[in-house]
């Protein structure tokens, strides 16, 4: 390879930076020379900053979870580089989460040579190229991204990368997956130009105007509307559409497995949090008209479900979830549409129409708020420790007063606990909390880093996550990452030493049971490894463990003032076992 050569891989990479990407996360391999080469072609040439930036992730779940957050956070595609087949499938179910979370990434692996004898530059001269080779390489994928493809050829690569992230970026945004064998990433190309412009992601739909005024009409005729939402906040626009429209007509919002910031917590119309409940919702079973906004979850119908009579509409950005081999709602009409675009249209049409009749408007406002404020209240007594013990609300309220009136970005992967999380935080300023949006643990070790690189350098990032979750997103990576590039964040760990997840579980299947009986699900992690000291040992983070609940203020203040000064802090916080 000469100095100064053009090749596919630069291309790509240029490509890559053109169309926004700001961050390359990536897991390299054999795969990866004519990559590698382009950067340092690059640096020599001072053309670095045509690139995105390269950040060395030792594991891929990191990786992944970290651009996953920096385009949740930036609103921003970000990309991912791994290793052939092996790489693909360490991505895990970080994928899954990618998908869940309508989050735009852009996935690149290499794919080992397909010449054995060096008939083309990049064949194969490394015993491990026989070994890497995979039959269905995209197949490994296939069932988590929008789009997969393989470059086949150097001279239409920008087309092609610009085309994925156009898909990646269309609502329903989500990852999708490229592949590239060597001999085509050391291909010799003239450098040429695409212009990204011409590949914008497809403008948000609306309602049409029938089912606008339909859904208009039916929540201004309703006695007790509702609407049930769980992902409009991805768009943090979005939450004054559904602020504006819930308060022209006194409509409770009810947040169902929300990862981000849907509506105001503190909100005299939220009608609270529901992840996976044990009791029937009342709001749900008073509602007698339902609108139901991006939502994957709105209910669980074994559990908590709506009144039989009920009226259900579903707008969401997909609406009939084709990536979920088994889902529904008894809605009476389904429309897919930009929920931002279409809660405005129909707060217009409740203006102009003057749908909205103040009286009966204003009754129910008082009504809601009251319900809303008793609920509140009941759960504010609950934030006190249990004697000597803290529990999961004392510790989410000591979180929510170290974070008053600063600006932080909560995330969450607190799992048992995500219910107890919201309640108590009750977060209030779109985009201030995130979550993974999917099933896969381990999002946090490296959404923080991503989040941490997206965000203002006063941000503060918090990650609250069980133990178990810290654990699943390989620590050790994710705070070397973390100090290797500048990205602090704090990490509070809601230490019960286990899995609470499947004991509830089976709880819940088998109460009266052997395992029950026992007292033996398989669950706990005694003895605990030092889970902050792992941080410190990879990362230099400020490690501390805490069992007092009348430390616990100031050992929380201490941590993030660390974070504050430039570096990581892990606090394990002891709860109740498992
Ligand atoms: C990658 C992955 N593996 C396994 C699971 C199954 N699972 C769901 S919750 C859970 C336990 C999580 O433990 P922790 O983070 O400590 O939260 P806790 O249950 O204690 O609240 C497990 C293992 C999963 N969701 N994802
Ligand atoms: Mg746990």
């Amino acid at each position: 390879m000469t100095a100064g050569s053009y090749t596919t891989s630069t291309a790509f990479l240029e490509a890559l930076a053109e169309a926004g990407v700001s961050y390359l996360f990536a897991n390299l391999g054999s795969d990866h020379p004519s990559l590698i080469e382009a950067y340092a072609q690059a640096k020599a040439q001072g053309r670095e900053g045509a690139f995105p930036r390269l950040v060395v992730c030792p594991h891929e779940i990191v990786a992944l979870s970290a651009a996953h957050a920096y385009a949740s956070v930036s609103r921003r595609p970000q990309a991912v580089v791994v290793h052939v087949g092996d790489g693909t499938q360490n991505l895990g179910g970080e994928v899954n989460n990618a998908m869940r979370g309508r989050v735009p990434v852009f996935i690149f692996a290499g794919a080992s040579p397909y010449t054995l004898e060096g008939e083309l530059p990049g064949s194969r001269n490394e015993y491990i190229h026989w070994l890497q080779d995979a039959r269905d390489q995209r197949g490994i994928l296939r069932g988590f991204v929008k789009y997969d493809n393989e470059i086949r050829t150097g001279r239409n690569v920008k087309q092609l990368v610009h085309r994925a992230l156009q898909i990646a970026r269309s609502e329903p945004a989500g990852p999708v997956y490229l592949v590239g064998p060597r001999e085509v990433m050391e291909e010799p190309l003239e450098p040429y130009t695409v212009d990204p412009a011409q590949y914008s992601p497809v403008a948000p739909g609306a309602l049409t105007a029938q089912v606008a005024m339909d859904i208009a009409a039916a929540l201004a005729r309703a006695r007790h509307p509702l609407i049930v939402t769980s992902y409009l906040g991805r768009n943090p626009d979005a939450v004054p559409a559904l602020v504006e429209l819930a308060e022209l007509l006194s409509v409770g919002v009810l947040e169902s497995v929300a990862f981000s910031v849907n509506f105001p917590g503190d909100h005299p119309l939220h009608c609270g949090y529901q992840f996976t409940p044990t009791e029937q919702h009342p709001a749900l079973a008073q509602a007698d008209v339902i609108l139901v906004v991006d939502s994957d979850v709105p209910w669980i119908p074994t559990t908590s479900r709506p009144a039989p009579g009920a009226a259900i509409y579903a707008i969401d950005v997909d609406p009939l979830k084709p990536t979920m081999p088994m889902w529904h709602v008894p809605a009476r009409r389904f429309a897919g549409a930009d929920s931002k675009v279409a809660l405005e249209q129909i707060a217009r049409l409740v203006r102009n129409e003057n749908l909205a009749e103040a009286a009966v408007v204003e009754k129910r406002r008082t009504e809601i708020a009251a319900a809303n404020e008793a609920r509140r209240a009941a759960l504010d007594a609950l934030e006190r420790p249990e004697g000597d013990v803290i529990t999961p609300r004392y510790l989410t309220a000591c979180v929510r007063e170290l974070l008053a009136g600063t600006d932080a970005l909560v995330l969450a992967e607190a799992i048992t606990n995500h219910q107890i999380v919201l309640e108590h935080l009750r977060p209030a300023t779109p985009g201030s909390y995130l979550g993974a949006g999917g099933a896969s643990l381990g999002w946090a070790g490296g959404g923080a880093v991503g989040a941490k690189l997206a965000s203002s350098p006063e941000r503060a990032v918090v990650s609250l996550v069980g133990d178990g979750s810290y654990l699943f997103g390989v620590p050790s990576v994710a705070q070397w990452v973390a100090r290797r590039y500048g990205a602090p964040s704090l990490t509070v760990i809601y230490d019960n030493r286990g899995w609470a997840a499947p004991r509830f579980s089976t709880l819940r299947m088998h109460g009266s049971g052997a395992a029950a009986a026992a007292g033996e699900f398989f669950a706990s992690f005694e003895p605990e490894a030092d889970l902050p000291g792992i941080a410190a040992a990879a990362g230099g983070a400020y490690a501390a463990t805490v069992a007092d609940p009348g430390e616990l203020p100031s050992v929380l203040k201490d941590a993030l003032a660390v974070v504050r000064g430039g570096r990581s802090a892990v606090v394990s916080v002891q709860l109740p076992p498992v």
